[in-house]
């Protein structure tokens, strides 16, 4: 159960002064000071700074108090093994099409094995976004975000503008497909950066061809019409400092992702939890060498609902650092995402969902604040 918040001192612009948090006989009491470091532009800087041992208000995040905390799962969180969507089995081939759609059915979150991407490969790319946040501010200050759709974004937070609460956590984003981009630092990034998009996109592909089926179209049906050869795959570091006070700040908000599927790994430290049968919980010793895939937006558009996205947030810890990689896999921006016309009946299976321009629901959900599936519900029908 979350206590009560209170402000002691109000008027606090995010500009000019911050607030710190204190848990005071069960009350959360935030008291304002000036903070020395005004132009503090990431959580990094923020955490390493000298004897900062409680939070600034800005970041003082309260969960719904109705919520109780993330457990260990009770069933385990299911398992596919990729390499079986392309046996020459025609039985392997339908049974683990069966527990695919299953797994999207049940969960919008599995794991992936035997995907074919190198563990040597994965680790790179985890070294490469590590060194990215420990480029000095000066050359980071190239990136800074501008634009939501802005190819190459570093910023802090979800959405800076925006946020009336910050989240712990800074982030680079690059859209690596249809255009390949990269910032020039690190050293080496680019090369790591376009081979682990390539890899990444086929495991998706596979996937999302084993979903076709799964969803009783044919097995290029979702990459045709959603026109994939030219989909938008948007790839995201994260990066979460150790937080003096865990419990009263967020790494990100319960959110649902933009796309079609996700896939995740990180640096062995857990922090992710996910939704599952109204439960929050906690995503802990997953399989070495996996990824972590949720079921995003435009997929349960497009199966007109009868796969969830998954919502599923990030908590912080105070001893280690965290980093997640995340690649957000969509749609073409110009492609209209509507329920696939199979998985409609009029009478049955009434359309649920809005026609929209993959772009343009982008735009909405990385535009605003960052809250559950908020975003998705502007759409339903
Ligand atoms: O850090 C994680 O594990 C999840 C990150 C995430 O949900 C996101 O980037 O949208």
């Amino acid at each position: 159960m979350w206590p009560f918040l209170i402000h002691i001192l109000f008027d606090f612009d995010h500009d000019v002064a911050f607030s710190r948090v204190y848990k005071f006989a069960g009350f959360i009491v935030t008291t304002n000071f000036v903070f020395d470091q005004l132009k503090m532009k990431s959580v990094k800087a923020l955490a390493e700074s000298r004897d900062l041992n409680s939070i600034p208000s800005l970041y003082a995040y309260s969960t719904n108090a109705t919520d109780p905390p993330a457990s260990d799962p009770q069933d385990p969180i299911p398992t596919i093994d990729f390499s079986l969507l392309t046996s020459p089995d025609p039985d392997q081939r339908s049974q683990i099409i069966q527990e695919l759609d299953k797994a999207c059915k049940d969960w919008g979150f599995f794991q992936v094995i035997n995907h074919g991407v190198s563990e040597s490969l994965m680790k790179m790319v985890m070294e490469k976004v590590e060194e990215f946040f420990n480029l000095t501010d000066e050359e980071k200050k190239d990136f800074e975000e501008k634009d939501v759709l802005d190819p190459i974004r570093y910023g802090t937070s979800f959405n800076s503008k925006k946020d009336k609460v910050f989240c712990w956590r800074d982030f680079l984003k690059v859209i690596v497909h249809p255009e390949f981009h990269s910032p020039n630092k690190p050293l080496g990034f680019s090369e790591v950066l376009l081979e682990y998009s390539k890899r990444t996109r086929e495991v998706v592909r596979g996937l999302l061809s084993g979903i076709s089926t799964g969803l009783g179209l044919d097995q290029s049906y979702v990459e045709k019409s959603l026109k994939l050869d030219s989909g938008l795959q948007v790839f995201v570091g994260n990066l979460y400092p150790p937080c003096p006070q865990p419990e009263v700040a967020i790494g990100l908000p319960p959110h649902s992702d933009h796309g079609l599927l996700t896939l995740v790994i990180n640096n062995g430290v857990s922090g992710l939890q996910i939704k599952h049968d109204g439960k929050w919980i906690d995503v802990k010793d997953t399989l070495p060498n996996s990824f972590l895939v949720n079921t995003a937006d435009q997929l349960e558009v497009f199966s007109n609902g009868k796969y969830k996205s998954v919502e599923h947030r990030a908590v912080v810890n105070d001893t280690v650092t965290r980093i997640s990689v995340v690649v957000a896999n969509g749609p073409a921006l110009d492609a209209v995402v509507r329920p696939a016309d199979k998985l409609v009946d009029e009478e049955r299976w009434p359309a649920a969902y809005v026609p929209l321009k993959y772009k343009e629901y982008l735009e909405m959900q990385q535009g605003n604040q960052i809250e559950g599936k908020t975003c998705l519900d502007r759409i339903r029908v």
